[in-house]
């Protein structure tokens, strides 16, 4: 398989799953700006609508939109990183991918843009902070988004919490240490592999790359 990505951006989801299933797999960098992939390629002549993440198949065939990829990574080991299909759990997970592309990721976008007015900016934080709280609640109850097992929504999640950096959002004491213990994981497990380049930019970049103090109570060799 093929995954292609761009560092920090919202292919660190499936990049993580990757890494969490351990099926072997080409990571294809792409440079959003010039739409170009890291060989030269045009992105668009691989994916027209111009985004990552893209899953290339052994087949061929290509996949997109976070969510879809992301099941379809966890469905090569079942049980691994989602409940079976078609058990009411997997609909719950699919509720919280859902959740999260829609009411978190897409809702990050404004802040990004240097044109956005400072209210909307404000209106966004504001929306933003109630996905949160609603996030927080849940991980009060139980240590992952849907139950006692890390999940593909948790991926993602942790992802998108990565963006939220020095941008003022309020996100609740449990997201935050959530995703405070999904860093340290990643840290063990992701250690020397292309997803630190892919995270190195953002938030894990630092515990990955910078945090050597960390690095140590991880138990992992500076
Ligand atoms: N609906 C898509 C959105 C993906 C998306 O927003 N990707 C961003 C990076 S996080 C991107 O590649 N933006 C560049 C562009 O839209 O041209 C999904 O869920 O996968």
């Amino acid at each position: 398989m093929k995954l292609y990505f761009s560092p920090g951006a919202c292919s660190l989801a499936p990049h993580i799953a990757l890494h969490e299933i351990g099926v072997p797999f080409d990571g294809l960098r792409v440079d959003l700006k010039a739409h170009k992939v890291a060989d030269g390629t045009d992105y668009y002549s691989v994916n027209p609508k111009g985004y990552v993440p893209l899953l290339e198949l052994d087949t061929g065939e290509r996949l997109t939109e976070a969510a879809v990829i992301l099941q379809y990574i966890a469905d090569r080991k079942p049980g691994t990183l989602a409940p079976a299909f078609g058990s009411i759990e997997r609909y719950r997970l699919m509720e919280w991918l859902n959740f999260i592309a829609t009411e978190v990721h897409k809702q990050f976008g404004p802040l990004f843009y240097p044109t956005t007015p400072d209210a909307t900016k404000e209106a966004q934080k504001t929306k933003l902070a109630t996905r949160f709280d609603h996030v927080s609640k849940t991980l009060a109850k139980q240590p992952y988004l849907t139950g006692d097992a890390f999940t593909i929504a948790d991926a993602y999640l942790f992802t998108v919490v990565n963006w939220s950096g020095n941008l003022g959002i309020d996100l609740g004491r449990r997201t935050a240490g959530a995703v405070q213990r999904d860093r340290r994981a990643a840290l063990r497990r992701i250690e020397g592999e292309t997803i630190a380049a892919d995270a190195s930019h953002r938030g894990i970049g630092h515990a990955l790359h910078g945090d050597r103090r960390q690095r140590r109570i991880d138990g992992i060799a500076a």
